[in-house]
């Protein structure tokens, strides 16, 4: 009796500690071979490795699990509980998404400046989202070709987009189209664009380099991708369990600094895969990125006139 007893404690006493280990499911707006994502996955691995017993992240996949522009929508409603993506791919959930472009402060001085509290009080009302980590900055944008330009003018030409570039695009006469970054490579194979937006960084991974000639300098902008999560289920985490997972986001995001030398050496690689640089005068390049900025704050105002100003504040110098 005692043996039978002691037996089936013995295969109980794991399914116990099986069970309070928190569960959580993520997935990944960018495709699985981005260099992010393989990236975010060794974080899942190091998460799961020394947070047994306490909290499992179970890595869904990229768009072919749930369509790039649709993840947000995803974590808002809980369908997944973490999302990877970048504010410009869940517009539709709120137009302050898109606004984290502009930051000019760090990631870092956001922890301290009040702007990581501000970007969670709107990301909880207005998206039922945790922001939980930034775990990609520093990093510009640029505007990509395949077809020469001597001036900051695109007229006649057609260039893919997503929210980041729209009206800054717009404003040099550009015509756009906004696609997935999965669908980019065959636009280009096709002759669809004439060029696209991206940032400095990871083109490689999409093997754009082989359909990309130019590269417009300077860049603009700072890229953002970050660790978002469900409210609801956030809020639901047992404390124990919620610091862990702040914890490591945190750790996350603190390696940021590593994008500083992973960018100076993409841009090596760009050169030597014969992607030549346009560039423009000293008062052209200027005026670009002042361009850029200025009509960058001037959408996000108008399109909230609630938080933009007021993110602003933290977010620009
Ligand atoms: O161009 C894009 O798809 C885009 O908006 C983006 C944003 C952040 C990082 C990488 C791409």
């Amino acid at each position: 009796m005692k043996k039978i007893l002691l037996v089936a404690l013995g295969a109980l006493v794991p399914t116990l500690a099986l069970a309070q280990e928190v569960m959580l499911r993520l997935v990944s707006a960018f495709p699985e071979n981005q260099f992010y994502v393989k990236r975010t996955v060794e974080w899942i691995e190091k998460v799961n490795k020394e947070g047994k017993g306490v909290l499992h992240i179970n890595f869904i996949g990229g768009p072919k699990a749930i369509p790039t522009f649709e993840v947000g929508k995803a974590v808002q409603s809980g369908v997944v509980d973490l999302g990877f993506t970048t504010g410009a791919f869940y517009t539709n959930v709120m137009p302050e998404a898109d606004i984290l472009k502009l930051s000019e402060t760090s990631a870092a001085e956001q922890r301290k400046n009040g702007g990581y509290e501000l970007i969670n009080k709107i990301w909880a009302e207005k998206a039922n989202m945790r922001y939980l980590a930034k775990v990609v900055e520093f990093t510009p944008f640029h505007l990509y070709l395949n077809k020469k330009i001597d001036k900051p003018d695109l007229t006649g030409l057609k260039i893919r987009i997503t929210p980041v570039y729209r009206d800054f695009f717009q404003s040099m006469g550009a015509s756009v189209m906004t696609t997935a970054p999965g669908e980019v490579y065959t636009a280009l194979e096709r002759g669809v664009i004439d060029g696209y937006g991206w940032p400095i960084h990871a083109l490689f991974d999409l093997n754009w380099q082989e359909k990309t000639k130019y590269r417009v300098d300077p860049g603009f902008y700072n890229a953002e991708v970050s660790l978002v999560m469900n409210l609801d289920k956030y809020k639901s985490l047992p404390p124990k369990v919620r610091e862990y997972l702040d914890r490591q986001a945190l750790a996350y995001e603190q390696q940021n600094d590593f994008w500083k030398s992973y960018n100076e050496n993409e841009k090596k690689r760009q050169a030597e895969a014969g992607i030549q640089v346009i560039t423009f005068d000293e008062a052209t390049n200027r005026a670009y990125v002042d361009k850029a900025k200025e009509i960058g704050w001037a959408v996000a105002i108008k399109s909230s006139p609630q938080y933009g100003a007021e993110l602003k504040k933290v977010l620009a110098k």
